[in-house]
């Protein structure tokens, strides 16, 4: 453990996919500080999020428990106002709690746990024109989101560089007197819209290899649950250049977000943070990005439910490694809490990998993640359970799975569920699926939520200081819609929007 208690910098972007970085191998992208970041720290390789989507992730994150459990199953959800997360569990321990940008808390409570917050989140930051309306969004799930891509810029970029500035000054102001701090960053970035600045979609354009997507024949064979999934985001037809289009501007966002991190980076290097800050990298959930041809988050492939995630604390956690040990991101709390001294928090079920980023031995590491979906656009309840070599992803709607090896078979191409010879190893996983989750019980938990947000959803913040939420300059968004090679086609069959809640940066 160490002498002296030690600084902890974690910056969270919001839907990058694990495999969009120079040090995960991608062939283009560019993400030097990233890359750097890896270089000089550890790279974990298996890590999920809880809940591929945005608030049921987050506050699994946070309180390290599966987000069912702290009654979290959509984007509208609430987290009670007594739930401990690991921003109490630092801020008792005598750390000052920080939060800056985004986490996307829903209702009055926007600190819990934390201290401070300096930025407050990115709900305001699009224009009515970037944003689009009803399921026709650009920050959205649905075909016109991929349609709208291309160069410009958003509110969201101005957000994340606001968001860089405020993180920057308080790192700059930092006394050697004041009690260490636990900072977490949020990031929207590379969240879409699929909009990014013109150098780096000109480059992307002109660099990217030919997409491989999926054929017509091969959509007709995939599983009825991913079908469905395209056919209820309109995305079945999206052509090659509409795909390259928005896989660019993607890359894109990822570049900036990197320049944003880099940025942080470099105000971190000063002699009272040198050798006692703790720097994690990590995304709530990622983004398809035109893998297997679908799009955003909300499947259990692993361009959506992986995460990247680096640890950095140069002469204590090893250099340029790679740790392929399966994790989640509601082991990250206590793993901090522990990497940090500070006593653990008994609420979690995540549990703390410290030990095997320290390259210490770990034999009872279960080396599993789960991740449960409620259900959004008109999707039912699923779920995944990643243990070891496989991953199987369980599909309530149709009562069946899909099994990979992600040992021999990483973009998950061969699905083995009806293969007899895996289904030994298929029978295992699912029995430990029934014994720990019910669908319907997701179901009831959204239909709960819904009728809670309904009533809380516009008290104004309470909390100890006033929140600033981003509030775009004129200018910060700007489109020009002429580029697109064709008019976006608005969605054609607009499904009954009853009961969901607004998807406003999402
Ligand atoms: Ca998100």
């Amino acid at each position: 453990m160490p002498t002296s208690r030690p600084n902890i910098l974690l910056v969270m972007s919001d839907q990058h996919n694990a495999r969009f970085m120079g040090n995960a191998g991608h062939p283009v992208v560019r993400t030097p500080a990233l890359d750097q970041l890896a270089a000089q720290g550890t790279r974990c390789s298996a890590a999920y999020c809880p809940h591929p989507l945005c608030v049921p992730s987050r506050m699994g994150f946070l309180t390290g428990r599966p987000p069912s459990e702290v009654g979290c199953w959509g984007n509208g959800s609430v987290l009670d106002f007594d739930t401990p997360t690991f921003a109490h569990a630092f801020a008792a321990a005598g750390w000052e709690s920080v939060l800056c940008g985004r986490m996307h808390f829903e209702g009055p409570n926007q600190f819990h746990g934390f201290q401070r917050r300096l930025f407050g989140d990115s709900t305001y930051s699009l224009s009515p024109e970037i944003l689009g309306q009803g399921r026709n969004r650009t920050n959205g799930q649905t075909r016109y989101a991929v349609e709208v891509a291309g160069h410009g810029q958003t509110g969201f970029q101005s957000f994340d560089q606001i968001v860089t500035d405020r993180a920057c000054r308080f790192l700059r102001e930092r006394s050697p007197a004041d009690p260490p701090f636990c900072l977490v960053v949020g990031l929207m970035l590379p969240h879409n819209p699929l909009i990014c600045s013109q150098r780096w979609f000109d480059y992307y354009m002109g660099a990217l290899p030919p997409l491989e997507l999926p054929t017509p024949r091969e959509i007709e064979h995939l599983h009825p649950a991913i079908r469905a999934w395209r056919q209820r985001r309109d995305v079945d037809d999206l052509t090659p250049l509409r795909h390259r289009r928005a896989l660019a501007a993607y890359c894109g966002l990822v570049s900036e977000l990197d320049q944003n991190l880099g940025t942080l980076l470099r105000a971190l290097r000063q002699p009272a943070f040198a050798d006692n800050t703790l720097v994690v990298y990590c995304s709530d959930h990622g983004d398809q990005a035109a893998e297997h041809g679908l799009w955003w988050k909300s499947s259990f492939y692993e361009g959506s439910a992986r995460v990247p995630l680096i640890f950095h604390q140069p002469g204590r956690i090893p250099a340029g490694r790679e740790l392929a040990s399966v994790v989640s991101l509601i082991d990250i709390g206590p793993t901090l809490l522990e990497l940090a001294g500070a006593p653990a928090m008994p609420t979690a079920s995540g549990r703390s990998f410290a030990r095997l980023l320290l390259n210490q031995p770990s034999p009872s590491w279960p080396d599993e993640a789960f991740s449960e979906y409620a259900g959004d656009h008109g999707d039912r309840p699923s779920c995944m359970l990643r243990r070891g070599r496989w991953k199987l992803i369980y599909y309530s709607e149709f009562d069946s799975c899909q099994l990979f090896d992600m040992y021999s078979d990483p973009s998950e191409q061969h699905d083995l569920a009806s293969d007899p010879a895996h289904r030994p190893i298929l029978d295992a996983l699912l029995a430990d699926i029934r014994q720990r989750w019910s669908a319907q019980r997701m179901i009831d938990g959204l239909q709960r939520d819904r009728e809670r947000w309904k009533t809380i959803k516009d008290l104004p913040p309470i909390g100890p200081h006033p929140v600033e939420h981003h509030q775009p300059l004129p200018g910060d968004n700007a489109f020009d819609f002429s580029q697109l090679p064709q008019p976006p086609s608005l969605l054609r069959s607009l499904q009954n929007q009853q009961g969901v809640f607004p998807a406003v940066g999402r």
